[in-house]
């Protein structure tokens, strides 16, 4: 900024929170409770982070809906209605702005704002927060609530210009949507927004081509509107439901499983996997068996039952052969889809597997493989984040001495917790790398570190402290825990966004933390009832 430009008046707040999502809606009620001022910053229009943003044809939530909701108010839980078993993306925004107006949130929100920059200024104990609009805002607490799938990416292929026709990425869909009537289109990944997507263009499009770097695991959700009796019923029992919720491996509660996949009969394990498969639940399926994620062999055998179950869909057996993954099953985020497989058997659908024919370049006139060019009238990617730092790391965060969080994280993220990095004092992130996060239900995990950091602040606050901030010690400990844990699971088998491997130069780090929602919880309310044991507090 040039002298003659005008420096913006800082204002000051007790606490900047990054982000308007779930995370960032919640945390900002909490602190308002307990009297602070909080300002806001969003980069949307409006609230509700990843149901903002990723507006895709055929967007939904993979984890039920009487599941996947806040639970901090039960005024809220018994008023709210749900649509669907498993709610699409304008259901969700649709609670997400219910939320906003219900707590009258919007009033200390600043939407169509990025936050860029962020100071710890140590003689004055505050960060000095910057927005590209140029305002400068002190706090004494700085919260990134940014989500760990909000950083999108654009694939790594040349000619991504040059394409005439037009482009869209399923993170950044425009809020009028997309006409596909008539249209050729091709849709580059298949995660979860792709297979989500896929069948839903499919059905408006002229002719679609899919083409496909490494196969998903999908299961069909069976979703369906919500009976009144079932809604009933979770209402008249949602203390015990969210106490179950807390209290689970994934903020789902499910049946534990006793047996060993390679303990039972061939038949049995069928009928297994079959219930599971009937259920249209994820976790259902991977709480089959004890051993899924920990045992090559156990988990051999999911992996075969659900290759069994994709030829028996899809018709055409070479492309069948083509949708089967080869990594074991749920170390990449399994998909729930409607009528995915089923897709593949349509006449204007065409997989390419650019593991036989990799994808050379974006031409103008659509995707060129190995092999040939496929013309294009739209071009869909749906090729993802940069995973649980993304977000992070786009915003130049200076700690102590100046130190960048992005430079420190070089070799991966290291956190204490999750919650917190040594170096950075009055800084907390929610659902950060080293938590649970995208291994759990996100709306389970955002309310557990939401109530921590909020109760950090109040026994600062009560005890006239100042800072606290991760001890390196106790950081470099929960990071060797973190990896511990993740090396006797079957997950760093597979080059997945949780390893950082879809980025190209990422570090490969196994980040959210594999130890379980409930064990997890245990561990951080334990240390707060240390008096913050690991932290350093400083009056
Ligand atoms: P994902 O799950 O990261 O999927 C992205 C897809 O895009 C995946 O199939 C990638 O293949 C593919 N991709 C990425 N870059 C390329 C390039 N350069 N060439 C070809 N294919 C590419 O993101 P989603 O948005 O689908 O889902 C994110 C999460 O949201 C999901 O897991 C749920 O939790 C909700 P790859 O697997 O990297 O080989």
């Amino acid at each position: 900024m040039s002298a003659s430009e005008a420096q913006p008046t800082p204002r000051s707040v007790d606490a900047v929170v990054v982000g308007a999502g779930f995370s960032g809606m919640y945390l900002l009620h909490q602190l308002r409770e307990q009297g602070l001022s909080v300002v806001v910053f969003e980069a949307g229009t409006d609230v509700g982070g990843t149901w903002y943003w990723n507006r895709y044809p055929g967007a939904r939530v993979d984890v039920e809906s009487l599941a996947y909701s806040y639970s901090f108010s039960p005024d809220l839980e018994q008023e709210y209605q749900w649509e669907e078993r498993y709610p699409t993306q304008p259901e969700i925004l649709k609670y997400a702005r219910h939320v906003a107006d219900r707590f009258d949130l919007r009033r200390d929100i600043v939407f169509r704002t990025r936050v860029t920059a962020a100071t710890w200024e140590e003689e004055a104990g505050t960060w000095l927060v910057r927005t590209e609009h140029g305002d400068a805002v002190s706090a004494r607490f700085f919260v990134m609530a940014t989500g760990c799938l909000s950083a999108s990416k654009m694939p790594e292929i040349p000619g991504l210009e040059s394409f005439k026709g037009a482009t869209y990425h399923t993170a950044h869909w425009p809020h009028e949507g997309v006409d596909f009537d008539g249209k050729r289109v091709a849709l580059i990944g298949t995660g979860s927004s792709g297979v989500q997507s896929i069948p839903v263009i499919a059905e408006q499009a002229a002719d679609l081509t899919v083409f496909q770097r490494t196969p998903a695991y999908s299961l069909p959700a069976r979703n369906r509107p919500l009976r009144p009796d079932e809604i009933a019923e979770r209402k008249a029992s949602y203390r015990a439901y969210r106490q179950a919720q807390r209290e689970s491996a994934a903020g789902i509660p499910v049946t534990v499983p006793t047996k060993s996949a390679l303990e039972v009969s061939d038949a049995e394990r069928d009928a297994i996997y079959e219930a599971a498969w009937e259920s249209g639940s994820l976790v259902n399926l991977l709480s089959t068996f004890t051993d899924l994620a920990t045992d090559q062999a156990a988990n051999d055998t999911a992996k075969r039952w659900i290759h069994r179950k994709i030829h028996e869909v899809v018709k055409d057996s070479e492309v069948a052969d083509d949708l089967c993954p080869d990594y074991p099953v749920g170390t990449k985020r399994p998909c729930l889809d409607t009528g995915y497989y089923e897709t593949y058997n349509r006449p204007d659908v065409h997989l390419v597997n650019l593991r036989r024919t990799p994808l050379v370049e974006i031409t103008e006139k659509g995707v060129r493989t190995a092999e040939r060019e496929y013309e294009a009238d739209i071009i869909v990617y749906a090729t993802g984040f940069d995973a649980m730092t993304g977000a992070l790391t786009n915003v130049d965060i200076r700690g102590r001495d100046g130190v960048s969080l992005k430079e420190t994280w070089q070799a991966g993220p290291r956190t204490y917790l999750g919650l917190g990095s040594a170096g950075f004092p009055n800084m907390f992130m929610i659902t950060g790398p080293g938590s649970p996060s995208v291994l759990s239900n996100m709306v389970v995990s955002i309310e557990q570190h939401v109530d921590w950091v909020a109760g950090v602040i109040r026994h600062l606050d009560a005890e006239g402290l100042r800072t606290i901030e991760a001890t390196p010690q106790a950081q470099d400990d929960w990071v060797a825990h973190v990896n511990e844990i993740a090396g006797y699971t079957l997950y760093p088998k597979a080059n997945s966004w949780y390893m950082g491997a879809n980025v190209p130069g990422k570090p490969r780090v196994f980040m959210p933390y594999a130890g379980g929602v409930g064990a997890y919880r245990k561990r951080c309310d334990e240390v707060a009832a240390k008096g913050y044991e690991g932290f350093a507090l400083t009056v």
